[in-house]
């Protein structure tokens, strides 16, 4: 590998007399490890002209051992505000896992014409196993990254998807890919690292030069890639933006089995243990409760910390029998069990609590929790049990078996036992090496330094929305605090800035300020050094769930925690009027 990109450096130097080349040789040696990890060695097919075209891209790589490239494709623009690009696919590591099946990393890049000079390693969600549009979408930002000008590259993190066997069967999302130990890596972090050079290799041959800045950005199990590739691949990136970061993922899915039990304490159909007037109920009871914290009433809860010891669920609880106005007293006490988070018979905790919040009654938090369908969607009982998969085949060593029907997978989270099962997340065995933790999880995670991101001056924002029924943000608000105590706020905000938003579901949606510029934000701090003090945000005026009293064109500041927004005076639904303030 050091001699490909000895090759991409005399190319772009010759393509570009005198710009010197800014490769350096700490650079190369990490991307020899690198290319070593991800089965790559050799040179390219030899200095050729920079700026090749698409068309000639697929022959310009074709050398690259383990990469095979099936289409290079010029793309018009379109009217998503896409700029014309070239779209390249391809696979990466072709190979046959211990469980007989084919596994490679398939990836896509978008290069487009008008290049801003930025790489984008856009990371996916759920279980990956797809190759996602490389647009850069992360569900906030108004314009994507490929309509920014970012070279943009996606890809299914080394498994396919659905398995049409599967499907048959009912198992959803492909999880069988946790059978094979090299697909788990992958998943968990080795595919980005592989996927990075070819990248950094297609970028270079089509535009002569490589990126002056690397970013990568997602959200959920995207979220988790970003804050993993923060600790294990920092000389790889100089912004990460990380959504609703799953960094615990394996805790998360067991947080499901957890509250699969706690619903069937209330009905054995988990959909009927609590309405959808139920929720609303409990969540119009935290505004009411929470609202004046923050010193405005304005149907936000912005101080969500002080809202966990003034809202008591157990004031929702009925004096007689069961009406619209209360829950009854086995619902207090499921939910209160589900939002106090997983714990085994020693009582000791196996993920994290849970914050009540304004959101907490939308539709993505009952989709989540309590009721969603599975595929195949036309033959499936509306269930929830996205997570039963990944926790048998995906996120237990060894992997656990289930039948892929909708009953088999409730009744899988239905028996899991906290005691003996949820350690599993942490085993190994002869053929599972790592943990499904250690393959999952930033490394540092329970103590976290980011030291070698800030060493080089990479900066990380993450934001989570404070009603997230998938990955708790208290778990993301607790990393934060760690990494504060640990290097002191100062320092910490130098390197990371977590950002909660209050009312948000999963990575948007809810009654909140769903829309703003993370990706911005993280490029002016990297590249202008503007640390965001604040990132403004705003509602999607097309979004249901936004409260009638609310303006459509209402908008906040989003704050680093621990600070949150103040009402400092002037119209209410604007942003400028408020400031961030430590509560
Ligand atoms: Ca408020």
């Amino acid at each position: 590998m050091r001699q490909i990109l000895s090759c991409y450096h005399r190319t772009s130097a010759a393509a570009s007399p005198g710009r010197p080349g800014r490769l350096g040789c700490r650079h190369q040696g990490l991307l020899a490890l690198l290319a070593a990890a991800a089965g790559l060695a050799g040179c390219a097919a030899g200095p050729g002209p920079a700026g090749l075209p698409c068309a000639e891209l697929p022959g310009a790589v074709s050398s690259l051992p383990g990469l095979r490239v099936t289409q290079s494709s010029a793309m018009p623009a379109d009217d998503k505000g896409h700029p014309a690009h070239c779209l390249v696919q391809g696979q990466l590591g072709e190979r046959t896992g211990v469980d007989g099946k084919r596994y490679a990393i398939g990836f896509e890049m978008r290069l487009p014409q008008a290049w801003n000079k930025r790489f984008l390693h856009q990371v996916n969600g759920g279980n990956d196993g797809v190759v996602k549009p490389a647009l850069g979408d992360m569900g906030v930002l108004a314009t994507d990254a490929l309509a920014r000008g970012f070279a943009v590259v996606s890809s299914d993190s080394g498994h396919p998807g659905e398995d049409p066997a599967n499907a048959a069967a009912g198992l959803a999302r492909g999880n069988l890919f946790g059978l094979d130990p090299q697909a788990r890596r992958d998943y968990g972090y080795s595919a980005n690292a592989a996927v990075w050079p070819v990248a950094q290799a297609l970028i270079q041959r089509h535009y002569g030069e490589k990126p002056q800045r690397n970013y990568m950005a997602g959200c959920s199990n995207g979220g988790r890639h970003a804050m993993v590739a923060a600790e294990r691949y920092p000389e790889l990136y100089d912004g990460l933006l990380a959504g609703a970061p799953g960094f615990n993922l394996p805790k998360a899915a067991v947080q499901h089995a957890w509250d699969i039990q706690s619903w069937k304490l209330v009905d054995p159909d988990i959909r009927r243990a609590f309405s959808p007037a139920d929720m609303k109920l409990v969540a119009d009871q935290v505004v009411a409760r929470c609202d004046s914290l923050d010193l405005l009433v304005d149907g936000i809860v912005g101080d969500l910390k002080r809202c966990q010891s003034v809202f008591k669920l157990a004031d929702l609880q009925c004096g007689g029998a069961k009406n619209d106005t209360c829950l009854s007293a086995t619902q207090v006490q499921a939910l209160g069990r589900s939002f106090a988070g997983p714990r085994n018979s020693r009582g000791e905790s196996l993920y994290t609590d849970w914050s009540f919040d304004g959101g907490i009654g939308a539709g993505g938090w009952r989709s989540w929790k309590l009721e969603s369908t599975i595929p195949p969607w036309d033959r499936n009982p509306i269930i929830a049990t996205m997570g039963a998969g990944s926790l048998a085949y995906i996120f237990t060593t060894p992997p656990t078996r289930v039948a892929g029907t909708p009953a088999a997978l409730v009744d899988y989270l239905a028996r899991f036992d906290f005691d003996r099962d949820a350690p599993r997340i942490h085993a190994t065995d002869p053929v599972f090496k790592e943990s499904a933790m250690a393959v999952m999880s930033p490394p540092e995670a329970a103590d976290p330094t980011l030291a070698a991101l800030a060493k080089r001056g990479g900066k990380m924002i993450v934001y989570h929305g404070s009603s997230d029924p998938v990955f708790s943000v208290n778990d993301t608000l607790a990393w934060a605090e760690r990494l504060q105590h640990k290097l002191g706020p100062l320092a910490a905000g130098a390197v990371a800035r977590v950002f909660p938003v209050p009312g948000m579901g999963h990575c948007a949606g809810g009654p909140a300020t769903d829309q703003f510029d993370a990706l911005g934000a993280l490029v002016a701090w990297v590249e202008e050094g503007k640390a965001p003090d604040r990132i403004d945000a705003r509602v999607n005026p097309g979004n249901r769930e936004l409260p009638a009293t609310w303006s459509k064109q209402r908008s906040r500041p989003l704050c680093p925690w621990p600070q949150v927004a103040r009402y400092a005076g002037g119209d209410v639904e604007a942003a400028s009027s408020f400031r961030c303030a430590t509560p």
